[in-house]
């Protein structure tokens, strides 16, 4: 910094304005620039007042070889103070031997030789792109102290002209702010007076996958501050993920819960399959690759009910599925052979075996004696819904239920069934005689028959034996003893009775001799029946 106060003598004066002159000392600005940050930092270019204060800034400034910009240039081909709007008056004017020349047609600002070797402190019509220190004032108002050195007139502002003084004259510093580190991203920055200096800029990125998270850009103020704070990058945050139902999560994640990188792989419970990816990634834009994944309960083959039967199921996850029950029931009359229920398990087969309906079975019916059987079987032999009907032979009647009819329960409906013979009315022997009886199937029934006998002296009339029919009467009439003749023997009774009766057994001697009888002679037979 320089100071400075070597103009001795000047009269001071109070409650008047007064500037002081500052400059650029980093950085070399176009014309354009350097104006910018005269009026951002101080008041404005210079305006050049007069001879004394051109001979003090040449004194006071440092020698830089592009020399200064000063508040003066072309603005419709006439050379104008900037600060004022005011042209350049004649007498005022300055400038350097053969300038200003307007080389290449394109001189529209004008620099200051400070302590060239020539032509000091004089002016020269430059491009206004040339980069140079700028030469700033700053106007201010108030209290001037003793030390300050009168120099001339300032411009008027405000309606009153400025005292000008020039205490001294300030080196401009760079204003630097904090030099910035980027937090995870690129950093893109343009410094136009210096590093991380006053107006520079810097602007901030992410990687793929991130987020800046706070301001993209951000400015040197002139009070050394950023104008935001350094923003963050942070990784895309994703849909946080959720177990499937019946399943499990397993993540990882690289920069954040659910977040760009993160993976995320599912797993199923015992008895159900994913559908669906394995695994999922949150990718860069936010989204997760894939897509949704599911827990699916395992299947088993349908099962359908067996013949004659019925089946009730029950499903816990879906149909015919891991953790499906069926049970099984038979119709009325059938029974169930196998398991009553069976599972659906985790390998997606079924537990055991399906079963089946078989029906009742009834105790096997046989013919009664003497009688027959017609059977007619719906489901299997003598089983539930068979029927048999019975029948007895010639000579015999049904006792007991004509039907029978295989029940539900395993038995028969009815009583057994049997075939008797037809009884006939019992018969009695003779009076005087005897009656000798053989029975084929029970006591005076069919086929019974009676051999009829009379005592001596008495004489069989009517035939000697009957028979018990099928239809339960008995051939011929019952006959009786007669007393026979005295002494009377027929020679029937001589030769052939005794002989037939003693040599076969009744009633079979008699039989034949009755036959015999009825080749011989009438009366032989019936008188020698009798006892002599
Ligand atoms: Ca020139």
């Amino acid at each position: 910094m320089i100071t400075s106060s070597s103009f001795p003598g000047m009269v001071l004066w109070v409650q008047v304005g007064a500037w002081t002159y500052h400059y650029s000392d980093q950085g070399d600005y176009t014309w354009e620039q350097a104006r910018n940050f005269c009026q951002t930092f101080f008041t404005d270019l210079v305006a050049i007042q007069n001879q004394q204060e051109i001979e003090y800034l040449n004194k006071s400034l440092p020698f830089h070889g592009r020399y200064y910009w000063i508040g003066l240039r072309k603005l419709g081909g006439i050379w104008t103070w900037v600060g004022t709007g005011k042209a350049l008056s004649k007498e005022a004017e300055n400038w350097a031997l053969g300038e200003p020349n307007n080389r290449r047609s394109n001189q529209d600002c004008v620099e200051i030789y400070i302590q060239r070797p020539q032509q000091a402190g004089k002016w020269n019509d430059e491009p206004c792109n040339r980069k140079k220190k700028a030469l700033c004032y700053r106007g201010e108002w108030g209290d001037c102290g003793p030390e300050l050195d009168w120099v001339g007139w300032g411009p008027w502002q405000g309606g009153q002209q400025l005292l000008m003084t020039v205490p001294y004259i300030h080196p401009h510093p760079s204003f630097p702010c904090a030099k910035l580190e980027p937090k995870g991203g690129p950093m893109n920055c343009s410094h136009p007076y210096g590093d991380f200096s006053y107006n520079s800029t810097c602007e901030f990125g992410c990687h793929e996958g991130f987020e800046r998270r706070g301001a993209g850009v951000l400015r040197c103020l002139p009070s050394q501050e950023w104008s935001a704070n350094i923003p963050t990058c942070t990784a895309v945050a994703c849909p946080v993920l959720r177990a499937p139902e019946k399943g499990e999560l397993n993540c990882s994640h690289l920069h954040g819960d659910f977040t760009f990188g993160s993976t995320c792989a599912f797993s199923c419970q015992k008895g159900f399959v994913l559908k669906g990816p394995e695994s999922r990634e949150c990718t860069a834009t936010g989204i997760w690759t894939g897509d949704a994944t599911r827990c699916e309960a395992i299947a088993c083959p349908v099962l359908s009910a067996p013949d004659q039967g019925e089946m009730h199921c029950s499903h816990l996850h879906g149909n015919f599925t891991y953790g499906s029950m069926c049970a099984f029931s038979c119709q009325t009359g059938f029974a169930l052979v196998g398991l009553q229920s069976r599972e659906c398990t985790a390998t997606g087969t079924w537990t055991g075996d399906t079963p089946h309906c078989e029906a009742v079975t009834c105790p096997v019916l046989r013919a009664p004696e003497k009688g027959e059987l017609n059977c007619s079987h719906l489901h299997g032999d003598f089983t539930f819904g068979s029927t048999c009907a019975f029948s007895c032979q010639k000579g015999f009647v049904l006792k007991g239920p004509e039907s029978r009819e295989c029940t539900a329960t395993g038995t028969w409906t009815g009583d057994a069934t049997r075939c008797e013979a037809i009884a006939c009315p019992v018969l009695r022997a003779p009076e005087k005689g005897e009656m000798h009886c053989s029975h084929l199937h029970g006591n005076f029934t069919y086929g019974s028959t009676c051999a009829f006998s009379c005592q001596k002296g008495f004489v069989l009339k009517g035939l000697e034996s009957r028979e018990c029919t099928a239809m339960g009467i008995w051939t011929g009439d019952t006959p009786h003893c007669e007393a026979a003749a005295q002494g009377v023997i027929g020679l029937g009774q001589a030769l052939g009775y005794s002989l037939f009766t003693e040599l076969l057994p009744p009633p079979w001697g008699l039989h034949l001799w009755l036959h015999v009888c009825l080749l011989l002679p009438e009366g032989v037979c019936a008188e020698g029946a009798g006892e002599p």
